[in-house]
């Protein structure tokens, strides 16, 4: 690409000026270094714009890794005979839920496969509702829920007992890939409860997976279809392989292509929330992502509790490295700092009101 183009997309985005699409194509495509040193510069100096120098940081309790899918990407897949299952009992998830309040977290990400135990009635899934509401109840954490595709009428309960966030990743928005991806799943049904829960009032994150075989369209696509949505939370998360399932050794998936997106993420829709996730690269990972324009650190998870990652089921968690005494010097390293949990309440409960107060469907 020419050098003065190049230069105007850069001093358009820092403008805040909206990029065309070829223009975010050619952000996408850009392998050179020095430039995609610049893209990462204007990347941060928008998050510093948007966030200053504060971060948020999310725990993780993958408190049931039993599902009834068979994603050809997941170590969770149902036909995965060397998963190693478990299913949390409530005392469990809330110990490490206590854990994350002491040691300074904002938001608590309660995940699990589309558990067949917890899908079977309303009064199963309602137990998870329980846990949720006493975790707000005792630690006034904001709580985000990642439950895989529930019934649709099921999501009130979920807003009646205070979660904040529903999360829920397309992994791409090319049908067709999808269809490979997540096979017997509808595309149509999991984007449909996305909108469903922001019309509830729910805060929304989307995702993309990259290194699956998706091409460059299909990324600006994505991008564009997480702007319609309006995804208050915004991510991609670079595939990693996993031994005995579909997917292993057939992918290839580079950690530039995720950096890139993640800034380009960053550039598109700069006062939205981006994850660098420690579920990829483990903590050697974070200070690539925070440069790149990242502003929450996901994936911190308790050691010792037998609680897992999903693309790096173990890596990192035992020796503690996926916690927040680990981080912080990282941060300090970029010259960031954690926000505050009031910093953190006050932004989602702007969103909050936004949704209340504007169109729940259109993004203003
Ligand atoms: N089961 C629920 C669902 O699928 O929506 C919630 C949890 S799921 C395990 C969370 C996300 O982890 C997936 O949507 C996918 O984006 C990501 N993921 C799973 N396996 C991965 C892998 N091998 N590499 C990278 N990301 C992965
Ligand atoms: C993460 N391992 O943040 C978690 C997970 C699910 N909502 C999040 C993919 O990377
Ligand atoms: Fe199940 Fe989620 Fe893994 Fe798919 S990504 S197999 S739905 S846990």
């Amino acid at each position: 690409m020419k050098e003065q183009r190049f230069n105007n997309i850069l001093c358009k985005a820092l403008e805040g000026d909206p990029l065309t699409r070829s223009e975010i194509n050619n952000l996408l495509a850009t392998r050179e270094k020095g430039k995609i040193r610049r893209i990462f510069e204007v990347a941060r100096s928008l998050r510093k714009k948007y966030f200053g120098t504060t971060v948020f940081l999310y725990g993780f309790v993958y408190f049931s890794n039993y599902c009834r899918n068979d994603c050809t990407f997941c170590i969770n897949r149902h036909s995965n005979r060397l998963a190693q299952r478990y299913r949390k009992e409530a005392d469990v998830i809330l110990k490490a839920c206590e854990y994350f309040a002491e040691s300074g977290i904002h938001c608590i990400d309660l995940t699990m496969g589309e558990d067949p135990f917890f899908y079977q009635s309303e009064e199963r899934f309602l137990l998870i509702c329980e846990i949720t509401e006493k975790v707000k109840q005792e630690l006034y954490l904001p709580i985000m829920l990642s439950p895989g595709t529930l019934p649709q009428a099921f999501l009130p309960y979920l807003v009646e007992k205070g979660v904040d966030w529903f999360a829920c990743y397309q992994e791409t928005y090319n049908r067709a890939l999808f269809q490979k991806i997540r096979p017997n799943q509808s595309f149509q049904n999991r984007l449909d409860l996305k909108y469903n829960a922001k019309e509830l009032g729910l805060l929304v994150e989307e995702g993309i997976l990259t290194g699956i075989g998706e091409s460059l369209e299909d990324v600006a696509d994505a991008l564009a279809a997480m702007d319609k949505l309006g995804a208050h939370q915004r991510r991609v998360m670079r595939f990693i392989p996993q031994k005995e399932t579909p997917l292993s050794g057939k992918c290839t998936s580079d950690r530039t292509t995720e950096l890139i997106i993640i800034a380009v993420l960053r550039i598109l829709f700069p006062d939205r929330l981006i994850p660098a996730s420690l579920d990829i690269d483990g903590i050697n990972g974070l200070m690539m992502r925070l440069d790149a324009g990242a502003n929450v650190i996901t994936s911190l998870i308790p050691p010792s509790m037998g609680l897992t990652g999903v693309a790096q089921p173990v890596l990192d968690i035992n020796d503690g490295q996926r916690s927040v005494e680990s981080v912080i010097p990282v941060l300090k390293a970029a010259g960031l700092v954690p926000a505050s949990l009031k910093e953190y309440t006050r932004w989602i409960t702007n969103e909050q009101e936004r949704m209340r107060t504007c169109d729940p469907l259109g993004k203003e």
